[in-house]
């Protein structure tokens, strides 16, 4: 029997597993992404520092699975931050306030110029 299929799963491709009627997927976490957004940003810290010393478990800020939000978790976050999972969509590219007003100034222009021919 191959590795993976003890339970009559197939694997159809890294990180998918088929089952009978079913598809499980495991995406891979990013430490320090507390939402699971895909990428890790100042969200998760306000996260950690609004749950700091809560100790239970399933603490979304609780990177290493100690159940307690504390320092530890603070550094896995640090270390990780503006780090984002390739593929997620997260962090994709924003025009910046500058290129918007370029544009603005652009269609402006062009609008004036069919008047002015108009
Ligand atoms: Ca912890």
């Amino acid at each position: 029997m191959a590795p993976g299929n003890s339970i009559g799963t197939t694997s159809v491709h890294p990180g998918y597993f088929q089952f009978p009627g079913a598809t499980l997927a495991i995406v891979p976490t990013l430490t320090g992404d507390y939402h699971a957004s895909g990428g890790v940003d100042a969200a998760e810290y306000v996260l950690w520092r609004n749950t700091l010393g809560q100790t239970g478990i399933s603490l979304a800020a609780d990177s290493n699975f100690d159940r307690h939000v504390n320092d530890v978790d603070y550094t896995a976050w640090r270390s990780n931050f503006g780090t984002v999972t390739p593929g997620s969509g997260a962090g994709a590219a924003v025009p910046e306030p500058a290129t918007l007003i370029l544009f603005l100034v652009g269609m402006a222009a062009m609008l004036g110029r069919r008047h002015a021919v108009a």
